[in-house]
């Protein structure tokens, strides 16, 4: 240590992210590790892979969350469209105080920005930033329902899950962790896919998780498919609200109020502002939560035995769940 820290007192808010920092390195240097992008590593925690970066924040949030009964999670498979249903559960839960007009936060803020994940809550000083919205708080995570802290499960808390088709996940995936410095080859990828290894795979494991949860407890999670969203848009932001105790009234669908959220949120209208251009996250640029938007890009990458192989797999997780992707 140099003379000059020595001679600075520590915050307990450091000494704790320390404490943490410390925690996280040697129980990170136990686990399994396969490399994601440049000296970057995922490692696999009690079944799942995580980001190095995700742990302090996955201890922090197990030990310390605590979750409210009017608080809303939004949980999602990565690259399942977690910036687009962002911003559509923000506009509906803060649309008394923030009509949708030349002001409204999307315009300025990344959907990022105003739904922070819980993954950087990475010290018990930092667990309960002020996130909230008329409704209660909104947070998102990627963890899988077997990570979530046990508040989560044990309040009132209401989990809204995104999942996507997995091949146009796997795509997606691919061209994010490509723009994070990621080297591997598509095909390499894929495999390291196939057999489980992406941030917070198996991504199967991680939706049959939500599904299960979501038919035992409908009233707790809302199960939502990024294709179900961009064939019927109008009938789940209707269904969105419902479950978020903020329905859509029929003054509201008069005025228009469906195709005005649908309109801000869309993938056109958040690609093109400046902030989305421009800004950065935590994890990333915000230009890079915005590629194509589309369903079935996959066709446009993967070869025949790669659809194959993913379709087997799939097939064999979901065998006899109800559930297809
Ligand atoms: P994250 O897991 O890193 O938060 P996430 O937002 O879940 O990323 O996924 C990004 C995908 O959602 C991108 O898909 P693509 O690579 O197939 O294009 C992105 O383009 C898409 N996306 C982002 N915003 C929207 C939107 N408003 N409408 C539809 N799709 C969107």
């Amino acid at each position: 240590m140099s003379t000059t820290a020595s001679l600075v007192p520590c915050s307990k808010d450091q000494k704790q992210e320390e404490l943490m920092q410390e925690y996280c390195k040697n129980l990170l240097s136990t686990l399994p590790r396969e490399r994601w992008f440049g000296s970057s590593y995922l490692y696999k925690y009690n079944g799942f892979w995580l980001g190095p970066k995700g742990m302090p924040g996955l201890i922090a949030c197990q030990n310390h969350f605590q979750a409210r009964d009017t608080d809303f999670l939004l949980i999602t498979t990565p690259k399942s469209g977690t910036t687009w249903l962002k911003a559509l559960m923000f506009t509906l839960a803060n649309r008394k105080i923030y009509p949708i007009n030349q002001n409204h936060p999307l315009l300025k803020q990344n959907p990022h920005s105003l739904v922070p994940f819980m993954e950087f809550f990475c010290s018990p000083e930092k667990m309960n930033p002020d996130f909230s919205c008329p409704l209660g708080r909104l947070y998102s995570t990627h963890y899988p329902l077997t990570l979530l802290p046990q508040s989560v499960l044990n309040s009132g808390c209401k989990i809204v899950y995104l999942c996507r088709n997995i091949k146009d996940t796997f795509v997606s995936y691919w061209h994010f962790s490509r723009k994070l410095g990621a080297e591997a080859s598509l095909e390499e990828f894929f495999d390291m896919f196939c057999e489980g290894v992406s941030l917070s795979g198996p991504v199967w494991d991680h939706v049959l998780g939500y599904w299960r949860e979501s038919l035992e407890k409908p009233e707790k999670v809302l199960f939502l498919k990024f294709e179900a969203l961009q064939e019927k848009p109008s009938f789940h932001l209707k269904l969105l609200a419902e479950f978020m105790g903020c329905p859509i009234s029929p003054e509201e669908e008069t005025c228009g109020f469906v195709d005005e959220v649908l309109g801000l949120c869309s993938f056109d209208n958040l690609s093109n502002l400046e902030v989305n251009k421009s800004g950065t996250q935590p994890t990333a640029r915000n230009e890079m939560f915005f590629r194509k938007g589309k369903v079935g890009d996959w066709k446009n990458y993967l070869t025949g035995e790669m659809e194959e192989r993913i379709d087997h797999i799939t097939a064999q997780k979901f065998f006899g769940s109800g559930l297809s992707l």
